[in-house]
């Protein structure tokens, strides 16, 4: 058990290696938000931990946004983390009566749980349940001005060893890209599609058209609430329905399941309020026989490192968005994460990650704030 001692927001801005282009936004730089904790246990040591919260800087992909987290951090979920016996697997219950606002509990859970690892001395793979050591590196291709420009991006990352292609796509951006780049990539090299909803029911003669270039999965055709649609789309095409923001929570998931709204799930910790609950959906994933993989949020090295430890669980059995740090960043803020055959290594150090190093930290930082603990 351990108490909180000091909490502290870190607002980082990585510049991207080029701009990622999704339906809902193009980013050009990554505005990140990393939570510091200190906290003192039973035997009085004192360990930092560190959390990175997944949220963007508006509400484009989700309600939340970086600020809005920073807010219910400080105001509404650090008040029900007082007191000598917090432990990181207490922490998703002491919030539950906060609604909503996964990403900002997310960020806050990991870093109680990074201090309690780091001073029990295991690694995240080890609690989590890891199986392997290393995990395969898929990349998330983002929308691109023209097919050709395309196809250059796509051909680059295969040289570097990805072994899964998403391709974002949306209205104008869908059938022509996916079948050019089938036709460079052949059947062989799995490939998958990613719509960030920006599709309707009213779609589902057009998105078709899209079975017949054999791919793995279309992840998150429509809207975040539709649920029903999901399931009624994918009665009416063969590719394999895969959902991403319409899951915030093991509920989420059981209840995609049941509906037959997924075959299969992107899971992001931060969308579900954290580690915890996303090791629980892969639980209840894999008692129903539905796949699952490691989605991204462009993590620093921080959360990049506790997403390959979480995509090392058994029921993780397509590729994840765990791409190398270069794919997003010249210079990440830990250690790089480096694509080798393929594959990303699993971190087997004490804690989920490894702390920033403070040089990096410093010339990254845009603004930091201590959290009163009250
Ligand atoms: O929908 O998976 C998504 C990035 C930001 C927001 C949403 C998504 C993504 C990605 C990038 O696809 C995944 C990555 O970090 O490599
Ligand atoms: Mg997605």
């Amino acid at each position: 058990m351990m108490q909180l001692r000091g909490v502290r927001l870190h607002w980082l801005k990585l510049p991207l290696v080029r701009p990622f282009t999704t339906s809902f936004k193009v980013q050009t730089e990554r505005e990140a938000l990393l939570v510091e904790v200190a906290a003192e246990f039973d035997d009085g040591r004192t360990v930092t931990g560190w959390g990175e919260c997944v949220a963007l800087p508006d509400p484009s992909y989700s309600p939340e946004y970086a600020d809005s987290c920073a807010v219910v951090i400080e105001r509404f979920l650090l008040p029900r983390l007082r007191g000598d016996d917090v432990t990181a697997e207490t922490v998703g219950h002491r919030l539950h009566r906060v609604k909503g606002n996964r990403m900002a509990k997310a960020a806050l859970e990991m870093a109680v749980l990074d201090a309690q690892l780091r001073h029990a001395g295991r690694s995240f793979a080890s609690y989590a349940g890891a199986v392997v050591d290393r995990v395969p590196s898929g990349v998330s291709v983002g929308i691109h001005d023209s097919v050709g420009e395309l196809l250059d991006a796509v051909s680059g990352y295969l040289a570097e060893g990805y072994v899964r292609i998403k391709l974002k796509i949306q209205p104008g951006f869908d059938i022509e890209p996916v079948r050019a780049v089938r036709k460079l990539i052949g059947d062989d090299v799995p490939l998958q599609v990613d719509a960030n909803a920006a599709y309707t029911l009213v779609d589902a003669p057009h998105l078709r058209r899209l079975d017949e270039f054999g791919l793995l999965l279309i992840e998150q055709p429509l809207g975040d609430e539709d649920m029903r649609q999901h399931a009624a789309l994918a009665r009416q095409m063969a590719t394999p329905m895969c959902l991403d923001e319409s899951i915030d929570s093991a509920e989420a998931a059981a209840d995609a399941i049941a509906l037959g709204a997924a075959a299969v799930i992107n899971i992001k910790a931060g969308r579900v309020g954290g580690y915890l609950e996303a090791i629980r959906i892969h639980d209840i994933a894999r008692a129903n026989g539905i796949a699952v993989w490691c989605g991204g949020m462009l993590e620093t090295g921080v959360g990049r490192a506790a997403n390959a430890a979480l995509a090392a669980l058994p029921g993780f059995t397509l590729p994840g968005d765990i791409s190398a740090s270069d794919r997003f960043y010249r210079e990440d803020i830990t250690e790089p994460f480096v694509i080798d055959d393929g594959h990303i290594a699993v971190p087997q150090t004490p804690g989920i990650s490894a702390a920033p190093d403070p040089d990096r930290l410093a010339a990254c930082r845009v603004a930091v704030r201590d959290l009163p603990l009250g």
